[in-house]
């Protein structure tokens, strides 16, 4: 195992409902650091690239209208494989089928209002976190 880094976003809904710090405190308890941090509100172009794996599917219209609704919280969350450990963390996509205990789980019914994002792998990790942060945004 190395530290590895992974992009973690709270999508709107977390927003709204409240849970950012329930999120950041979840991974910082866990043992990971934040090195980047921010809030936006991601342009539909970001949310198009963004979920560009996706473009052909039925859902991905209604997904960058989600995505794009409102203010999101962005992070870059480093520490013991992360993008793995995270991802577990997380949960599996619908929230129904989530297990307690994940962030999903514990918080969503829903296949896309599921709270958060994570990176599924390194490369992914290496390609998401440049549509959202810039190098000077990014500590160490
Ligand atoms: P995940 O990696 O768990 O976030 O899930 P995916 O990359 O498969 O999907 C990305 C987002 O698309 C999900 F967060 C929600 C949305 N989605 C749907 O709305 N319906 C689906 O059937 C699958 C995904």
């Amino acid at each position: 195992m190395a530290v590895e880094r992974t992009l973690l976003l709270v999508k709107p809904d977390g927003v709204e409902r409240g849970l950012i710090g329930e999120v950041i405190s979840r991974l910082e308890r866990k043992g990971f650091k934040i090195v980047a941090l921010k809030m936006l509100k991601m342009t539909r172009e970001q949310a198009e690239e963004f979920y560009s794996v996706h473009r052909e599917r039925p859902f991905f219209q209604e997904l960058v209208d989600f995505i794009t609704s409102g203010p999101i919280v962005a992070m870059i969350v480093e520490g013991e494989n992360a993008v793995e450990t995270v991802r577990i963390m997380i949960g599996p996509t619908d929230g129904r089928k989530a297990p307690p205990g994940t962030i999903r789980g514990d918080f969503s019914l829903d296949i896309m209002e599921n709270i958060v994002h994570a990176s599924d792998s390194k490369e992914s990790f290496e390609r998401e976190h440049k549509i959202v942060f810039k190098p000077e945004e990014i500590i160490g």
